[in-house]
C-alpha cells in the first residue's frame, strides 16, 4: 500500500545513465595507449560511424555540445536576417540565432504536440526570413511534411533542434534526415549521452566538409585556414563514453517505456491533467521525458502549487519550458514575442510540468509520485 511520506532522498526530473566504472577504465586504457586526447582521434572517428548507423542518417559530425553544434549549423547554411522558431524550448534554441546575429521570430505552438504550429509559420515570413528552426520538443516529431512544404514554397532552409529526439524515427526513417540539418544533444541529462556532446546530421557530403572545417577553426591543413571557424570538437574521453553508452540506450528506453505506461495508467482519469500526446502509428518515440499539463480551473490547483508541494515530498519536477523564451528580457521586446501572438504557448508555459523520468526509478516510485500528485487535487 502506497504511503504519502516524503521520499527519503531527492527524486530529480532525471538522472544520467552511468556506464560501469570498469567499462570506462578499459576504454581509458586504450586512450592512454594511443596518447591521443582530442582533435579527431580514433574514438571520435569510431563514434561518428557508429552514430551514423544508430541514427540512420547519411552524414553526422560530432560536437562538444549541442549548442555549439547549432551555432555551426546556422553558419554552415549562411543564415542571416530572421529565422522563425518556437518560444517553447530551452534557452539555447533562440540564443543560437542571436549568436549568429539573426533575429529570432517566435511562432505559436500546436496545443497537442507543443511543437511549432506549422499552419502559422507562413504568416510569420517576411522578405528577411532565411530559415525555420523547429524543435522536436520532448522527442515528439514536428509536422515535418508541412514545414518542408512551407520552406520549399518560400525558398527557406529548415533546421531541426532534435536535442530531445535521439533515436526517434518516422516510418523507419531517422528523425535526423528531415530538413537541411538536425542537431542532437548528448548532454548528461539526455537519454543517450557523451557527458557533454552533440552532433549535426544531414544528407550532403559537401555540407559535412564545411561543418567539419567550421568546428575546427576553419583549419584545412597546416598551411591553410579557409574560414572563421570555432572550437566545436568532441574529446576522446567523451567519445569513448559515447561508444559505451550506445550499449545502454535501448535498455534505458525500454525502462522508460514501462514508466510512461505507469504514469499513463495512474493519471489518465484525473480531470484537469493533459498527458503526453499518443504515439502516431508510424513513429518510434524515445520516451525520454514525461510531461503533463495542469489546467488549474479543472484540477483545482495551479502548476506552480503542484511544483512547490511536490518538493515537500522530495520530488523535484521541472517547469520545462517556463518561462517561454519569448518572456526572456533579451527577447520580450520583439513584436513576435507579444503574448497576443503566442496564445497557445502562453497557456502551455503556465501549465506544463516535466515529471521524474529515468530508468533508475521503480514502478512503485512512479505510482507513489502519482499518488502524491493526485492528493493535491482541489
Ligand atoms: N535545444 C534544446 C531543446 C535543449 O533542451 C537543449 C538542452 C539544447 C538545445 C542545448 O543542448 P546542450 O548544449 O546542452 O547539449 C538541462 C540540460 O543541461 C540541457 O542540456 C537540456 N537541454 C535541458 C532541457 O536540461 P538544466 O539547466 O535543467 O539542467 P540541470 O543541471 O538543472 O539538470 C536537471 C536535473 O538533472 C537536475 O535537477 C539533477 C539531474 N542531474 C543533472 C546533471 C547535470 C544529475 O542527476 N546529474 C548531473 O550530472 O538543463
Amino acid at each position: 500500500m502506497t504511503t504519502l511520506e516524503p521520499f527519503p532522498e531527492r527524486i530529480y526530473v532525471t538522472r544520467p545513465v552511468f556506464p560501469t566504472i570498469e567499462e570506462v577504465t578499459e576504454k581509458l586504457r586504450d586512450i592512454w595507449a594511443a596518447k591521443w586526447l582530442t582533435n579527431n582521434g580514433p574514438q571520435h572517428t569510431m563514434l561518428e560511424h557508429e552514430l551514423t548507423d544508430a541514427l540512420k542518417v547519411p552524414y553526422l559530425s560530432l560536437f562538444n555540445n549541442g549548442t555549439i553544434a547549432l551555432i555551426v549549423a546556422c553558419q554552415s547554411l549562411r543564415l542571416s536576417g530572421e529565422v522563425i522558431t518556437t518560444p517553447f524550448t530551452f534557452a539555447a534554441t533562440p540564443h543560437v540565432l542571436s549568436w549568429n546575429n539573426i533575429a529570432p521570430i517566435f511562432c505559436d505552438i500546436d496545443a497537442a504536440t507543443m511543437n511549432i504550429d506549422a499552419d502559422k509559420i507562413e504568416s510569420m515570413i517576411t522578405p528577411h526570413t532565411t530559415a525555420i528552426l523547429a524543435v522536436h520538443v520532448f522527442g515528439t516529431p514536428c509536422d515535418v511534411v508541412k514545414i518542408q512544404e512551407v520552406a520549399d514554397r518560400y525558398g527557406l532552409r529548415v533546421i531541426y533542434d532534435a536535442a530531445h529526439a535521439f533515436g526517434v524515427e518516422i516510418g523507419g526513417r531517422g528523425i535526423g534526415t528531415f530538413g537541411d540539418i538536425s542537431m542532437f544533444s548528448f548532454h548528461a541529462t539526455k537519454l543517450y549521452h557523451t557527458v557533454e556532446g552533440g552532433a549535426l546530421t544531414h544528407g550532403d557530403e559537401h555540407l559535412k566538409q564545411r561543418i567539419d572545417l567550421l568546428k575546427n577553426f576553419g583549419i584545412k591543413n597546416e598551411d591553410e585556414v579557409v574560414m572563421p571557424g570555432i572550437n566545436g570538437k568532441l574529446n576522446e574521453i567523451s567519445a569513448a563514453v559515447g561508444r559505451i553508452m550506445l550499449g545502454y540506450v535501448e535498455d534505458e528506453r525500454q525502462k522508460r517505456i514501462r514508466l510512461h505506461a505507469v504514469y499513463n495508467e495512474e493519471l489518465a482519469e484525473v480531470d484537469g491533467l493533459t498527458l503526453m500526446p499518443p504515439c502516431a502509428p508510424d513513429v518510434k518515440l524515445n520516451y525520454q521525458y514525461y510531461v503533463i499539463r495542469i489546467d488549474e480551473k479543472i484540477f483545482g490547483r495551479s502548476r506552480d502549487f503542484v511544483y512547490d508541494e511536490l518538493r515537500k515530498y522530495n520530488v523535484f519536477a521541472r517547469k520545462y519550458f517556463h518561462p517561454l523564451c519569448s518572456e526572456f528580457t533579451c527577447y520580450r521586446q520583439l513584436n513576435s514575442a507579444s503574448p497576443a501572438n503566442l496564445p497557445v504557448a502562453n497557456v502551455v508555459g503556465q501549465q506544463v510540468l516535466s515529471m521524474p523520468m529515468y530508468g533508475g526509478l521503480s514502478e512503485d516510485d512512479v505510482r507513489k509520485i502519482c499518488a502524491i500528485l493526485k492528493s493535491f487535487k482541489g
